[in-house]
């Protein structure tokens, strides 16, 4: 059969499908298979650029915020593949997330007064960057109902830190980071007084209601964020929106709009006009530019007051320090986006057809000459926009949110109202494209789009409603992310994906070789520390140790056992049970959790988990592994077994087989012709170059883990064979067989690896 050779580019697919019908897949030839589906020569061009074949991998890695499931989801660009969700503010089984200790501790820095809060509304990743570009080490993202932000590691995609702002009730200008990732921002959205559990009525609104910005302070070589080292900087009760970082030209200077800067306060149900009315009468709202590196300098001086135990420049402060500015923007804007050269700040109007273009070097000059055309009624100098304007562009209805190309000066505006996204020069004030999108369009991502070197390429609509575009579920939709080529000057919509988890507001995509995730940790670390676990132990190292009512398990997890099998307690005992994963092989992850106690933990290799409960009613609990980890899987069991109080056995033994001196022949036997198919596997690997593929020689390194342990098993079941105890000689050697079994699984999956990928035989 002659193989369909996939000559790429239009020019073929323009020629028609006269090639295309010559030929062939097996049975059908491509032709056959666009009628059959009703296929356009355009849906299999989008096909093309979009499809990723297995084995393949993806040229971006997207991360989404994940609304309000609290999580975060990563997918591959171009294929729109989901490839995981990273627990964040919710518990989340799969991964141990507020089951085990270890993440539950993470979950803890983010309780507020003292509460557990156990999701959130996550808005805004943003992915740490060196000297403004994605440096892939971190990211980032906010939770605005409860004011928090979170950090992941990107080494292990897990959540190592949650803070919860002290001094906001809601928040929405985070997270973005500065060019160098020194601080990570967070503005208020809803204003509120200041400081914990204070009430003061609306009526006080204008004098006791406050938002503010409050700047993060990252350690890098923690990996943390720095609470002692963070501080915020109070702002008027005007909602305070979106914000981002100046870079380049404009580095060390912050920007955040706001809306509802009438300070209106609503109430329909005393027949007063509503929010919606109140708080979009006047024609402008207040684009704040903040000296941030300022701030730096005044919270190092001790400039601060301390609210709620966190330092604080007030308004007062900040105003006579000259590092508080108010331009008037647009009513009701939404996004506020920097460009990468750092000299435009772009702010869409959301109520207004135009995107306004702020130039930064307008505004200092209008700073430096001290030329401000009013105060608000807090006393911070307004510019005037027709200062610090540098153009003003109408691009459709209900602009929100920009990105930007690895063009000069090209960028891309979402269009909420019109369903569109519009392409434009925000240097020369011109609409370049428009494409149409489903439907109602929030924000919008192009690869590194936030950095200072955008690569262009895709864009990824994050569309608020799916409507018509997928078989329905019910009354609850799934978002839709669509995917839309922008290599040429028209743009191209290549792909719907549906999200079923959330609404995502923000996502952030970044070259996947910049990522350069671990396949395994040190044997005995905390996940959520980095840190050696204290309830680590190596293989045979294994303890129960009781202490008082507390029985504390050291075991570890291995195929196909859990060591210890049994583990045994007094009703009323607190159980704490680490568990160490011994393997090095890549994916063998082993889940863990105990019957009803409402525990589970995910131990990737190396890693050590620790489960915690009170063994409070009596009773024989099965515990397991919870991953299909190995062909003995469902063997890697164990039981938790809760006495009553001061019970004695009355039988001593354990039930026996019947097993013979001829069942442990056939043992022998079966042993003996497992070997014949590890050592020709082995002849096979060592006749060809496996040491050039570093996946096999890891394989290889494993299935050596696996074969080293047969020495001393065998060595137990011909002990037992001496003595003629056929039970244990039987079972041991069942057990080498098993081992014989995990070793030959491995040698079989490199060998299909080296024969599917072109292994050279060696001298
Ligand atoms: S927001 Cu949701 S569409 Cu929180 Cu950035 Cu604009
Ligand atoms: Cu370990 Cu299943």
């Amino acid at each position: 059969m002659k193989r369909f050779k996939l000559r790429t580019g239009p020019l073929l697919l323009a020629a028609g499908l006269g090639l295309a019908a010559s030929a062939s897949w097996g049975a059908e030839s491509l032709q056959d298979v666009l009628k059959r589906r009703n296929l356009s020569q355009q849906d299999l061009l989008a096909a093309a650029k979009t499809y990723v074949p297995t084995g393949k991998r993806d040229e971006f890695m997207a991360f989404s915020s994940g609304g309000q499931s609290g999580q975060v989801i990563v997918y591959g660009i171009p294929s729109m593949r989901i490839i995981k969700y990273l627990a964040v503010f919710t518990p989340e089984p799969w991964q141990g997330y507020g089951y085990d200790e270890e993440s539950k501790a993470v979950l803890a820095g983010g309780r507020i007064d003292g509460k557990d809060i156990t999701w959130g509304d996550t808005h805004h990743p943003a992915i740490s960057e060196t000297n403004a570009q994605y440096d892939g080490q971190f990211l980032f993202i906010n939770d605005k109902a409860n004011p928090r932000l979170a950090v992941i590691d990107l080494r292990d995609f897990e959540t190592k830190q949650i803070v919860a702002n002290p001094i906001f009730k809601s928040e929405h200008g985070g997270a973005f980071v500065t060019p160098n990732t020194e601080y990570v921002i967070q503005t208020a959205q809803y204003a509120a007084p200041l400081e914990a559990k204070k009430f003061y009525p609306l009526e006080e609104f204008n004098e006791k209601y406050r938002g503010g910005v409050t700047y993060w302070k990252f350690n890098r070589q923690e990996g943390r964020l720095d609470p002692s080292q963070s501080f915020s900087i109070e702002l008027p009760p005007y909602s305070q929106d979106l914000s981002d970082f100046g870079k380049g030209p404009s580095e060390g200077w912050s920007f955040t709009n706001s809306f509802c800067s009438e300070r209106y306060v609503g109430g329909i149900e005393k027949g007063r006009p509503p929010y919606e009315a109140g708080c979009s009468a006047k024609d402008t709202d207040y684009l704040h530019v903040i000296n941030w590196k300022k701030a730096v300098e005044l919270f190092k001086q001790g400039k601060t007051t301390k609210i709620n135990g966190h330092d604080v420049i007030m308004m007062e402060t900040a105003i006579k320090e000259g590092m508080l500015f108010l331009i008037p923007e647009p009513k009701s804007p939404h996004g506020v986006d920097v460009t990468p050269d750092g000299k435009y700040m772009i702010v869409a109007g959301k109520l207004d057809t135009h995107v306004s273009v702020f130039s930064f070097d307008k505004i200092m000059a209008t700073i430096k000459a001290g030329k401000f055309e009013s105060k608000d009624p807090y006393g911070i100098p307004v510019l005037s926009m027709q200062d610090t304007l540098y153009n003003q562009v109408s691009l459709g209805l209900g602009p929100l949110h920009t990105q930007f190309d690895s063009k000069p000066c090209v960028a891309y505006t979402s269009l909420y109202v019109d369903s569109q996204v519009a392409k434009w020069n925000y240097c020369e004030g011109k609409i370049l494209d428009k494409i149409s999108v489903h439907y109602n369009i929030g924000h919008l991502m192009t690869m590194e789009g936030d950095s200072a070197n955008p690569s262009g390429r895709y864009l990824v609509a994050l569309n608020k409603l799916a409507i018509d575009r997928f078989n329905p579920v019910g009354p609850l939709h799934p978002q839709n992310h669509q995917l839309i080529d922008i290599s040429n000057d028209k743009m191209q919509l290549l792909y719907d994906m549906p999200l079923p988890l959330g609404e995502p507001h923000y996502a952030v995509a970044i070259s996947a070789d910049k990522l350069k995730p671990g396949v395994r940790y040190k044997v005995g670390t905390n996940s959520r520390t980095d840190k050696p676990s204290e309830g680590a132990v190596r293989a045979g190292e294994e303890k129960t140790v009781r202490t008082g009512n507390t029985v504390e398990v050291f075991g570890t997890l291995i195929r196909s056992h859990i060591t210890p099998e049994t583990i045994e307690a007094e009703v009323g005992d607190e159980v704490i049970i680490h568990l160490t994963n011994l393997e090095r092989a890549q994916d063998e992850t082993h889940g863990f959790t105990v019957s009803t106690y409402n525990v589970h933990a995910s131990v990737e290799p190396g890693k050590t988990s620790t489960v915690k409960f009170k063994a409070d009613k009596e009773g024989a609990y099965p515990y397991y592994c919870t991953e299909f980890c190995s062909a003995l899987h469902l063997e890697m069991q164990g039981y938790l077994l809760v006495k009553p109080k001061g019970w004695k056995p009355t039988k001593t033994e354990m039930a026996k087989q019947s097993y013979t001196e001829a069942d442990y022949k056939k043992q022998i036997k079966k042993i003996a012709d497992t070997q014949a198919v590890i050592d020709s596997v082995v002849a096979y690997i060592t006749s060809v170059n496996y040491k050039d593929f570093p996946e096999v020689v890891a394989m290889v390194e494993d299935a050596f883990d696996q074969a080293g342990k047969i020495p001393a098993v065998t060595a137990k079941h011909e002990a037992a064979a001496a003595k003629k105890d056929w039970e244990n000689a039987n079972l041991w050697a069942e057990q080498v067989w098993q081992y014989q079994v995990k070793t030959a699984d491995l040698g079989l999956r490199a060998k299909t690896y080296l024969e599917q990928n072109g292994a050279q035989k060696v001298k």
